[in-house]
């Protein structure tokens, strides 16, 4: 069959799917939210910006004759996974889900696990400490009711407003990171603590290593719930549910 594949992209896991399929005959197209100013080119045409919620995307499917949509967004892009397994159901367009398990606790970690943004909020009700918050830009309002600790943040680009708080530095960084350029980031800011949400894979898991190494604690962000859908957790596994709905990729 003539495939046209729709990808939900913006993690490591979209990334290497785009780059195995860049080489193949299929016709796909990669999506982003357009919240970072240049996210990657990855060999496939892009389109950046929302549908329009999920009438908009199930629009997007029928117009664009879509075959199959991979949602390989992060697990914290609860409102597009949401909105893929309405918008499919409606157009009638298969849907898999490429994402990756939770992190879980090892030996030598010290996790408080918290449900939500609000949960760290809550959690960060302590006297000041040197703190880590790796959670991007989007929330970072909601962590100002605590001015009195130190932040290390770390946003993907420049902020352009200032930031919420009295006492902080922004790292400028896009990841995936590395364990050792973790330690020493936390070492230069004497951080006390973490605060992460449960990304899950290893784009986001050097700072979780580092504080292991370093004995840190982590405050865990757990992930929203997601309605069913099916699940790949990697590449491979997509591209077979592809070849056994009748796609040919030639890999
Ligand atoms: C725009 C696409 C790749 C994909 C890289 C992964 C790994 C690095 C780790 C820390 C945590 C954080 C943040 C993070 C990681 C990967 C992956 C991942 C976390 C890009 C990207 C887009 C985004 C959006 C951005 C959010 C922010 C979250 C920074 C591209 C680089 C904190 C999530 O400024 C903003 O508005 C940033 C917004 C959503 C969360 C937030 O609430 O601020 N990701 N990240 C996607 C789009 O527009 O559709 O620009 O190329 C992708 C990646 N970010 O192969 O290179 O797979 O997880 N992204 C978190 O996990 O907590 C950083 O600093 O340790
Ligand atoms: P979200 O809260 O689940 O989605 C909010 C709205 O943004 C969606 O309803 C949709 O708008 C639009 N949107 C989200 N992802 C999109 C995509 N890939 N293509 C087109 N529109 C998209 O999403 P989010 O948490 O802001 O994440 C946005 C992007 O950043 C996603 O690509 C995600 O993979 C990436 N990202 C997020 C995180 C995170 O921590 N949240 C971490 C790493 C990467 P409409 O309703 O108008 O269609």
């Amino acid at each position: 069959m003539s495939a046209n594949l729709l990808i939900l992209g913006g993690t490591t896991e979209a990334t290497a799917l785009c780059k195995a399929l860049a080489s193949t005959r299929v016709q796909a197209t990669l999506s982003y939210a357009g919240r970072t100013k240049k996210p990657l080119e990855l060999g496939l045409p892009q389109r950046v910006g929302g549908f329009g919620g999920a009438a908009g995307l199930a629009n997007y499917l029928r117009d664009h004759a879509v075959t199959h949509v991979i949602d390989a967004t992060h697990p914290f892009a609860a409102q597009m996974s949401c909105n893929a397994v309405e918008a499919c159901a409606q157009a009638k367009v298969p849907l898999i889900a490429l994402t990756r398990a939770p992190w879980q606790a090892q030996a030598g970690d010290n996790w408080q696990h918290v449900a939500d943004i609000d949960g760290a909020v809550q959690a960060l009700k302590r006297p000041p400490m040197r703190v880590m918050l790796a959670v991007g830009r989007m929330h970072l309002e909601a962590f100002a009711v605590n001015p009195d600790h130190f932040y290390l943040l770390r946003l993907v680009d420049q902020p352009e407003g200032a930031l919420p708080f009295p006492a902080c530095h922004a790292e400028i960084s896009r990841g995936p990171f590395t364990t050792e350029g973790d330690i020493a980031l936390m070492q230069q800011h004497s951080i006390d603590i973490v605060v992460s949400k449960n990304a899950g894979g290893i784009g986001a898991q050097s700072k979780i290593i580092a504080a292991r190494q370093l004995g840190l604690p982590v405050i865990m962000i757990d992930r929203p719930a997601l309605p069913q859908r099916s699940e790949a957790h990697d590449v491979q596994s997509v591209i077979d549910w592809l070849a056994h709905s009748g796609v040919d990729l030639g890999v």
